[in-house]
């Protein structure tokens, strides 16, 4: 068996003082720089939308932050601006440890579909390209730790499981939004699609 570490959107706007502050996203750091030691590969994503993204509540002049919206494929929370290409806000947590990185996937580039989990865009079908370089590199195990626990690393770690790799959450890495009930309902969801929560 291969261990890669998948480090999810550990970037300045989802740690305190950030545009989509994730409460305590800064705390997971150092641990998340120790725990790279453990694997042979380490995988880092990078949340990464043009500006005047869909999935920004600025985009759309009836709704607010954090209401919902109808996309042609599905239920999408709008969000406040945030993880813009190029800004300071999109850039990895300054003390995150990049060097040991072997990829950085980028996604939610398409302004018309969000792409909260590393493998799929919210369409579920739209593949990032992930999955391929993983199978490539003989990878069958995942572990994911990041931010936020009932988003991006739940949907990633979801898919994982779905595309038949053996998926572990490590959960005191990682730090959750929870917006009505958020966290319980994707933590009852991976256990139940067969993700270790460690
Ligand atoms: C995320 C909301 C919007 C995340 C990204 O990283 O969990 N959440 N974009
Ligand atoms: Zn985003």
């Amino acid at each position: 068996m291969t261990h890669a570490l998948i480090v999810i959107d550990v970037q300045n706007d989802f740690c305190p003082d950030g545009a989509l502050a994730v409460p305590g996203g800064d705390e997971i750091v150092p641990g998340i720089n120790a725990l790279m030691r453990d694997f042979d590969h380490v995988i880092l994503t990078q949340d990464w939308h043009p500006a005047g993204h869909s999935s920004f509540a600025s985009s759309h002049p009836d709704k607010a932050s954090f209401d919902m919206t109808d996309m042609p494929y599905g239920p999408q929370v709008l969000w406040p601006d945030h993880c813009v290409q190029g800004s300071q806000g999109a850039a990895f947590h300054p003390d995150l440890d990049t060097d040991r990185a072997a990829l950085i996937q980028r996604k939610g580039m398409n302004p018309a579909i969000d792409s909260y989990s590393a493998f799929f865009e919210n369409d579920r079908t739209t593949p990032t390209g992930l999955a391929g370089a993983l199978k490539n590199l003989g990878i069958t195990d995942l572990t994911f730790v990041g931010l936020a626990t009932d988003f991006c690393v739940a949907y990633s770690a979801l898919d994982a499981a779905r595309l038949g790799f053996k998926a572990t959450l490590h959960q005191t890495l990682c730090r959750a939004i929870d917006l009505d009930g958020s966290l319980n309902a994707a933590l009852a969801e991976m256990r139940a699609a067969g993700v270790a929560l460690a």
